[in-house]
């Protein structure tokens, strides 16, 4: 039998988070392992397991799997969450790309100083309210459908319906006047899957705090 998939990551979000959620809506259990000190993230360089020197790292298939997105495109090929041919795949490649730019500033603003975060937080929003939101929202108008490419759940649709989840945390009236982003919220909210993965004390990281941020900082000497 082959094993559950191994996530080698700090105990946080930031960029094994998108996995998490995808493994989760693809209703894949996994296992993690965290790395807790810089000697953690030293010991798995030197076994040599880090192609790069960097995580996250997920263990699948036999392979040790580095670089977030090719991690995400293989889950998404996988369970069948990459649309059915090349042009829905670069629409999903479109619109994933799209949302990888807007969690790089969720990912990053928690380690700026604090003057300095509450400028890239100010940014974050408003590029959520005036960028990206508007940008899906209007997807789903021109279709009318249910989910963003071509009818069916995508990994498209798992990223958008995380950033709309970590973005309602930093403000909880930011869906006001998407409601099509807010309908795409609930139906990826009610797949039995993700239920379970929502649900309080269930494999969804809370938020990055101040002593999570001092941890991570240590661990990778920043
Ligand atoms: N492009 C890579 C970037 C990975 C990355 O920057 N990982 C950070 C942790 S989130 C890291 O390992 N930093 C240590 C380093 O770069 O030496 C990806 O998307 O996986």
């Amino acid at each position: 039998m082959v094993g559950k998939p191994l996530l080698h990551y700090f105990n946080g979000r930031g960029r094994m988070e998108s996995i998490r959620w995808l493994l989760a809506a693809a209703g894949v259990e996994f296992e993690e392992k965290f790395m807790h000190t810089n000697e953690d993230l030293e010991k798995l360089r030197s076994d040599g397991v880090l192609m790069f020197q960097q995580v996250p790292m997920v263990e699948m298939d036999g392979m040790k799997l580095v670089q977030t997105r090719a991690i995400l495109n293989y889950i998404a090929s996988k369970y069948d969450l990459y649309g059915k041919d090349m042009k829905e795949r670069a629409l999903i490649d479109m619109y994933s790309e799209g949302l990888a730019d807007l969690n790089e500033m969720f990912i990053n603003y928690p380690y700026y100083p604090s003057e300095q975060k509450e400028e890239n937080l100010a940014l974050m929003k408003e590029k959520a309210r005036n960028r990206y939101f508007p940008a899906f929202e209007k997807v789903f108008k021109s279709h009318g459908q249910e989910y963003l490419v071509g009818n069916r759940l995508s990994k498209a649709d798992i990223h958008l319906a995380e950033m709309v989840y970590n973005m309602e945390e930093l403000d909880s009236n930011i869906l006001a006047g998407f409601p099509l982003l807010q309908a795409l919220k609930t139906r990826v909210s009610d797949l039995p899957t993700m239920k379970k993965f929502l649900q309080p004390g269930s494999q969804r990281k809370p938020p990055e705090d101040e002593e999570n941020v001092l941890k991570v900082k240590k661990i990778f000497n920043f």
